[in-house]
């Protein structure tokens, strides 16, 4: 990005994912939230494009694109469906760590196979009794010999019947709180390996969202993310730096995409003899939505900026996922109200944007934690 305007590069990878969300992903998102199907299909066509798993860096096969580059995208993918959309982003998430973290051998033994054919992978670290509380998470991993044995119970598990490997954070030292944390790469073939039944999820119902449990499952040692024990909590957040401005991306666009049916709508239904657009209380209803649209998207792309500077962005991080999933979820209620009863009607789109809307409060980090990490920043600076 040049000031506020887009790179040609970054015009042209918004314009391939506007196309493909409008004409590949929207059509097909009513059926995945009916009946929950993976939309493997989809998935195929997007990594076809190259618009999946874009910032695996170039010395692992990817095309290094940039936190930036990739918020543009989900915006546009999850615009079309965020279900849809999430299945994409998923596997942002979990090489996050592995882009960051991992040596040259782990990228090219986990990254690059994933630029030469459609594969899922896997960020394992919320546990049934440790979802906000990363440091509660109670999997351990034992060295014995060669190989560590990892036993523990990963729950809410993004694409987790669908993956090839895992991210799993795992206490390798107890006593050592955080520092005693240890991130893995599992192949998902490992045996012990149990994945769970597919939650039924209130909204995105196109994503797989499943519990992993993990039984005396032995990972060679040279699966340690890193090759340093100790290092997982680092990882494990390092990556939330990274992934949550994309994920507050596919916020933004699941808000711009209710605000579009709410203003068209609102041209076209009338009472007391005017379209509804025209009473003061409805047209700042959109006012508003137009206006926290694009606030969202600019904190959206500062904190990417700042990621892809390579300036710490914790808290501008913090600042975008919190704001533009507040904001989505507002925009989403506010765009059923301007719809009326039609609103309230499967019938109608909104009503899905304003189920899906909700999991950008709790995912990555609910919206009370993302004001504690920026209430303990700004504390920070003084
Ligand atoms: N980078 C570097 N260091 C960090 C970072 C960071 N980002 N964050 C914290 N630290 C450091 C702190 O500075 C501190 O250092 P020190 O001890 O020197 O002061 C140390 O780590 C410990 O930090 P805290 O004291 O803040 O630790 P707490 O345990 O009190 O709290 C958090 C930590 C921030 C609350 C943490 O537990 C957290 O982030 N919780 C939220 C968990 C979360 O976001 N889960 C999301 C799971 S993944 C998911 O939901 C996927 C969604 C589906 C995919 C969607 C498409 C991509
Ligand atoms: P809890 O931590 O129990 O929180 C319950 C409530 O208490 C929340 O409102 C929370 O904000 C509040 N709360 C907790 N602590 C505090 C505090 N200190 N101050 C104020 N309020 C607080 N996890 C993964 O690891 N990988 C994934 O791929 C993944 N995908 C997911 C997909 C879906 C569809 C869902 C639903 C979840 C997914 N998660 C994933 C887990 C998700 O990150 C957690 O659900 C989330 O972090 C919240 O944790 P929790 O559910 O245990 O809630």
């Amino acid at each position: 990005m040049i000031g506020y305007e887009l790179t040609e590069d970054q015009a042209m990878y918004q314009k391939t994912a506007r196309d493909f969300a409008r004409d590949v992903i929207r059509p097909a998102a009513a059926h995945h939230d009916e009946t929950g199907e993976y939309p493997w299909e989809i998935l195929q066509k997007s990594w076809d494009l190259g618009l999946m798993n874009t910032m695996i860096p170039e010395d692992a096969g990817g095309l290094g694109l940039g936190c930036l580059d990739a918020c543009i995208i989900a915006e546009e993918t999850a615009w079309g469906c965020s279900g849809i959309g999430t299945a994409i982003e998923a596997n942002g998430l979990a090489q996050a760590p592995l882009i960051m973290f991992g040596t040259p051998e782990q990228k090219k033994k986990f990254l690059t196979p994933m630029t030469e054919e459609l594969q899922m992978a896997a960020y394992c670290v919320t546990e049934p009794t440790a979802g906000s509380d990363v440091q509660g998470v109670k999997t351990s991993a034992v060295k014995k010999g060669d190989v560590y044995v990892l036993n523990g119970q990963k729950m809410w598990i993004t694409n987790a019947s669908k993956a090839t490997w895992y991210f799993v954070l795992a206490y390798t030292d107890k006593d050592k709180g955080y520092k005693g944390l240890t991130g893995f790469i599992v192949p998902a073939d490992t045996p012990g390996i149990t994945v769970g039944r597919k939650e039924q999820n209130m909204g995105q119902r196109a994503s797989d969202t499943r519990g992993v449990t993990f039984e005396n499952v032995e990972v060679p040692a040279a699966n340690v993310l890193g090759g340093a024990e100790g290092t997982g909590w680092f990882q494990a957040m390092g990556a939330f730096d990274k992934s949550r401005p994309f994920v507050a991306s596919a916020s933004v666009g699941v808000a711009r995409a209710a605000y579009e049916h709410a203003k068209a709508y609102s041209l076209e239904r009338t009472t007391f003899g005017k379209p509804i657009a025209h009473h003061q209380a409805v047209s700042f209803m959109l006012a508003d939505m137009a206006m926290n649209i694009q606030a969202g998207r600019h904190l959206v792309r500062e904190s990417a900026w700042r990621h892809d500077a390579g300036l710490k962005n914790t808290k501008e991080a913090a600042f975008a996922k919190a704001f533009a999933a507040d904001m989505c979820n507002k925009v989403c209620t506010d765009a059923v109200q301007v719809f009326g009863g039609y609103g309230y009607s499967k019938e109608y789109p909104v009503e899905k944007l304003y189920r899906d809307s909700k999991i950008f409060q709790i995912y990555e980090g609910t919206s009370q934690i993302q004001r504690m990490i920026i209430s303990r920043e700004i504390l920070k600076e003084g």
